[in-house]
């Protein structure tokens, strides 16, 4: 077993999309080991994503990250990252395939509904980002 960071990001929760999320989730047998709502600041949000410093699209998709609640979440299954990147689809909700998360809710490639940690590395960050000290 291991485990990655699913964020549900502002346009979802907006549309009262958690329960459809976290259905998805579970039909998929992750296990939800922790959840909060959270509202992130300026500050926190350019620091998670870091890695995007200097792309064109960050300024947009910080403003956007902090303009409603999210919900992160631990979730634990084998090949937890692997298998979570499949169910979530691609960045561009356009472009995922058919049945994935983003395929169903995503509304474009930055209001694309969820965030899914990408390595175990990454994945270990990030939980300590939202678990830790917070
Ligand atoms: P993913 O979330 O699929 O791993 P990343 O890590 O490349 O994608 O991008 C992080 C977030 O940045 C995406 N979830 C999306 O919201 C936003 N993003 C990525 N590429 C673009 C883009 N070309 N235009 C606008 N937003 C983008």
């Amino acid at each position: 077993m291991n485990r990655t960071l699913l964020i549900i990001k502002p346009d979802a929760t907006e549309r009262n999309m958690i329960g459809y999320i976290i259905n998805r989730l579970e039909k998929a047998r992750f296990k939800i080991v922790a959840m909060k709502t959270y509202h992130l600041t300026e500050k926190e949000a350019r620091k998670f994503y870091a890695v995007h410093e200097g792309k064109p699209f960050l300024d947009s998709l910080v403003k956007f990250m902090i303009s409603g609640m999210v919900v992160p979440m631990v979730v634990e299954k084998e090949k937890a990252v692997s298998e979570l990147r499949v169910l979530v689809g691609a960045t561009d909700p356009q472009k995922a395939a058919c049945g994935t998360i983003r395929y169903e809710i995503g509304v474009d490639i930055e209001k694309n509904s969820v965030h899914a940690s990408d390595s175990d590395e990454n994945a270990l960050k990030e939980i300590a980002f939202f678990f830790e000290g917070h």
